[in-house]
């Protein structure tokens, strides 16, 4: 099946050549799209330097730091322009391994048809690796709040490595997403579940950036907590009027 790995970069310069590098060994009939917001370090200039020399790999230049959300829905879009049939979302920073890839594509490709692999740290078979124990407790924590607040079958939905059917981001309405950090991954599986859509994780190796800056931040992590409690108490709301409504159609005479 036609693949796109889109990997967004800000400011990663020093992780990118070799994520390039083993994306393009571990799945080498797959293309590659960074997804860059201007980096000030130049990561844009090497995609660019990458791209002149591997037909494969592909650079979409945006002109200011938008967020994570904003800079997938564009990929999505130029991967769905040009007909690709599985997307795939990875990180740049060497957190996802590209070795891994191909067990969740060919996951992808089985015939039940999954809508989205997750490739998940909080399923049995699935770690962590060097992660700081703050970090560790904010994802298990925010997981289970997420889960609870959603009722989401999903044990990792703020996961970034994943993999979407191209019909499946077709049915979304993409433009609509508001979402900036990696609530823009809680907002994208709550939005396939809600369309009906069949969604299996399955477990990765997840490893603490080696090089560069995390972008990650209390603005990331506050965006998250308000919209998914949001998101719930909409959905609450929704299943409480939904069993008043029936409680009142049965007892009527
Ligand atoms: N294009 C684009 N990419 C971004 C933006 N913010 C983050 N990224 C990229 O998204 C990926 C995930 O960001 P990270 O900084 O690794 O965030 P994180 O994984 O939550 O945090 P750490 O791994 O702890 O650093 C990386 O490849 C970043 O370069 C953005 O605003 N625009
Ligand atoms: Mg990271």
């Amino acid at each position: 099946m036609r693949t796109l790995v889109i990997v967004p970069t800000y400011n990663e310069r020093d992780a990118l050549p070799r994520t390039l590098a083993r994306t393009r060994a571990a799945v080498p009939a797959a293309d590659v799209l960074v997804v860059d917001d201007a980096s000030p370090d130049g990561t844009g200039k090497l995609a660019d330097a990458a791209a002149a020399a591997d037909p494969q790999v592909h650079v979409l230049h945006r002109t200011a730091k938008d967020g994570l959300g904003r800079a997938y829905v564009a990929g999505f879009g130029w991967a769905l322009q040009r007909g690709y049939e599985l997307v795939v979302e990875m990180d740049a920073d060497g957190s996802h391994q590209p070795e891994q890839l191909p067990l969740l594509l060919e996951r992808a490709a089985l015939s039940d048809e999954p809508d989205l692999v997750v490739g998940s740290r909080w399923v049995p078979g699935g770690e962590v690796v060097n992660w700081p124990a703050h970090r560790e407790a904010l994802s298990r924590g925010g997981n289970l709040y997420i889960r609870a607040a959603l009722g989401l079958p999903v044990r990792d939905a703020t996961a970034g490595f994943r993999v979407y059917r191209a019909h499946t981001l077709r049915r979304l309405p993409l433009a609509e997403i508001q979402s900036q950090g990696y609530c823009f991954q809680v907002d994208m599986t709550w939005r396939v579940h809600r369309a009906g859509g069949r969604i299996v994780e399955m477990p990765i190796s997840f490893v603490e950036r080696a090089e560069g800056q995390s972008k990650m931040s209390r603005d990331i992590v506050v965006e998250a907590l308000w919209r998914c409690t949001v998101w719930g108490l909409g959905h609450r709301g929704a299943q409480l009027r939904a069993l008043v409504t029936r409680r009142a159609t049965r007892t009527r005479p």
